[in-house]
């Protein structure tokens, strides 16, 4: 998204978002991120083969709208995750850090369920159990990743400083420490293979 090119207003601004369909209006930007998108975060391999030997469904979409004044510019991303799984991990987002150090961000859940995974760079880590009601401080520092788990959409908003920036990079790397799998028809958490 590049800032400069977006209207800069001083006066209050409004969107209406729509509860049943995790929707909102007036957004500026759609972003869809597909199984070829996220490819190499599965474990499971030979499942994303089959999935992009297919129709290459959309894992989860993104919808922005930036608030931008002369002084500040705070962003809106409404996510919406598909139920799913590549083999049998859940469908999540890429995740990613705040390139800026002193940055954190609002999730709030407003449908569906599943986890909220938080990563340090030191290792540090912790996985939210999330619902529909539940809101989420991501401290500065913590790399951050939605998981879906239900057999409906997951939708969060999310709130944040623009300039915070993303860094994908040490997350498509790694990984969490721990992936979201179904077994025995449950989600588990269990260790992240690729950090062994
Ligand atoms: C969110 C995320 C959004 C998509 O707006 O960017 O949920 O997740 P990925 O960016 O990890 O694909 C946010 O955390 N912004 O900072
Ligand atoms: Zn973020």
């Amino acid at each position: 998204m590049q800032i400069p090119s977006l209207p800069v207003s001083d006066s209050p601004a409004s969107v209406q978002f729509d509860f049943a369909t995790g929707l909102f209006t007036p957004f500026v930007d759609v972003v869809e991120r597909r199984v070829n998108d996220l490819q190499e975060m599965f474990h499971d391999q030979a499942a994303v083969g089959e999935l992009l030997a297919g129709d290459n469904p959309v894992v989860y979409e993104i919808r922005y709208h930036p608030f931008l004044t002369t002084t500040s510019d705070m962003g809106l991303g409404v996510t919406r995750i598909y139920p799913g799984q590549i083999g049998i991990e859940y469908y999540m987002t890429k995740g990613h850090f705040h390139e800026r150090t002193d940055q954190p961000e609002i999730y709030f859940c407003v449908r569906g369920e599943g986890f909220l995974l938080l990563e340090t760079r030191a290792g540090d880590f912790e996985a939210v159990p999330w619902k529909a009601g539940t809101i989420t401080h991501i401290p500065p520092l913590w790399a951050h990743r939605v998981v879906n788990t239900g057999t409906d959409l997951l939708v969060f908003v999310a709130s944040y400083h623009l300039a915070a920036g993303h860094d994908y990079a040490p997350i498509l790397a790694r990984g969490f420490a721990q992936i979201v799998v179904e077994q025995e028809g449950v989600p588990q958490l269990v260790p992240n293979p690729r950090r062994r």
